[in-house]
């Protein structure tokens, strides 16, 4: 059992990583956290007023790509876990803006290693999780599931640029010896989820009346688990997982992109007291994404058997619950929506 007593998130105010933050930090009230963020325009401050004021928290606005920063920041904190979150996630913006994506995936990670490595070499014992996705594997017809050895085939220049920094983390586990894990995980979803993918979006255009876009058939299936089941599954990995090896996590939980909005239409009319199937008439077909993969679907059988994990969500369950949460934290989504949110950083700790 590695027990981390200093961990460096990078990303930990975007979605996942601040989920990861929130769910970690509860559980190891021993370990300091160190987060990194850029804070683009994914990264949101108020999805960590929870450990705001917690001595062991600590957030550093920076880049990841910033060599120097991220060498005194595993110096200075005497570091000996990261978790990597920070990315550009989103594979519609990666379509129309590939750059960004190499930059910070690939060379951002790389960054991370090389420093981690230089750091690494004077310690007893060290972790660097690099946080991927099934996206890494390509397509999927029909049938079948990625596992493990499933070759790498991505197809966005998002998936390709997750890909790149898979294999860099496999490289500094081959060459130098870094003691490294990665995680491949399924479509999350749940709070503080950004408004530009489709189970948020879908929410907030159906409380707004607005048309619903699902892309070409609506046909392509996604697998989705709960964000804290993900994050549950890095804690173990970070602890237990044996360094260089790759664990796949997902949920068994494969939705067709327009069975998932028809449920989160008729969920929406419950709540909000509309006729059953007034949401519904809102779903509309539009150009499909290009280069869209058809299916995922991951094969998490290794992390259960080999780290005893398993999901605590049913879809059922989670999927109501970020519903109400939604409901619940119009706020959020507004000033995230209007891009409020933004200033936040400011008035909680100056200007930069
Ligand atoms: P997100 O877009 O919500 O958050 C990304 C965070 O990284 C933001 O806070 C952003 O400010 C930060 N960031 C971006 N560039 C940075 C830089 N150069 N330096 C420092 N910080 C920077 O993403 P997410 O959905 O939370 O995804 C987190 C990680 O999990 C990503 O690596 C993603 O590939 C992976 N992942 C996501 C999913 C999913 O369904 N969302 C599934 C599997 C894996
Ligand atoms: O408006 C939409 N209409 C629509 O039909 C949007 C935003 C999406 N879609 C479709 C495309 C996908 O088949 O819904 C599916 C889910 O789309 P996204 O929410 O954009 O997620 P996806 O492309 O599957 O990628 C997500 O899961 C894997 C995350 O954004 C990635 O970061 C993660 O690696």
């Amino acid at each position: 059992l590695f027990t981390p007593t200093s961990l460096l998130v990078t990303g930990g105010a975007g979605f996942i990583g601040s989920n990861f933050i929130n769910h970690f930090m509860a559980g190891n009230p021993g370990c300091r956290v160190i987060n990194l963020d850029l804070l683009t325009y994914a990264g949101n401050l108020k999805n960590l007023t929870a450990v705001e004021g917690n001595a062991s928290y600590r957030f550093v606005k920076g880049d990841i790509c910033d060599a120097e920063l991220v060498a005194r920041l595993l110096a200075e904190e005497k570091v000996d876990a990261v978790a990597h979150f920070a990315a550009e996630s989103h594979v519609d913006r990666s379509i129309t803006g590939p750059d960004i994506f190499v930059r910070t995936n690939v060379l951002g990670t790389q960054t991370l290693l090389e420093a981690s490595r230089l750091h690494a070499e004077k310690l007893p014992d060290f972790r660097f999780l690099q946080v991927s996705t099934d996206e890494v594997y390509g397509s999927l017809g029909a049938e079948g599931y990625f596992t493990e050895e499933t070759p790498l085939a991505p197809n966005s220049p998002y998936s390709a640029s997750k890909a790149g920094a898979d294999l860099l983390v496999r490289a500094y586990f081959e060459t130098f010896g870094l003691p490294t894990l990665n995680t491949r995980c399924s479509n999350n979803y749940g709070p503080y989820h950004f408004p530009e993918k489709l189970i948020p979006l879908m929410i907030h255009n159906i409380l707004k009346k607005r048309s619903l876009p699902v892309y070409g058939d609506g046909l392509n299936v996604r697998d989705w688990l709960h964000v804290k089941d993900h994050s549950a599954a890095i804690e173990r990995v970070l602890k237990r997982g044996r360094p260089g090896e790759i664990f796949n996590v997902g949920g068994n939980n494969e939705w067709k992109n327009i069975d998932i909005v028809k449920l989160v239409c008729d969920l929406m009319d419950e709540r909000l007291g509309r006729a059953a199937g007034e949401s519904r008439e809102l779903i509309t077909f539009v150009k499909d994404r290009k280069g869209h993969d058809r299916r995922y679907a991951i094969d998490a059988s290794k992390l259960k058997r080999d780290l005893s994990w398993e999901p605590s969500y049913t879809f059922e369950r989670g999927i109501a619950e970020t519903i109400d949460w939604y409901l619940a934290n119009q706020g959020w989504v507004e000033e995230v929506v209007s891009g409020a949110y933004r200033e936040y950083y400011e008035t909680q700790y100056g200007a930069a």
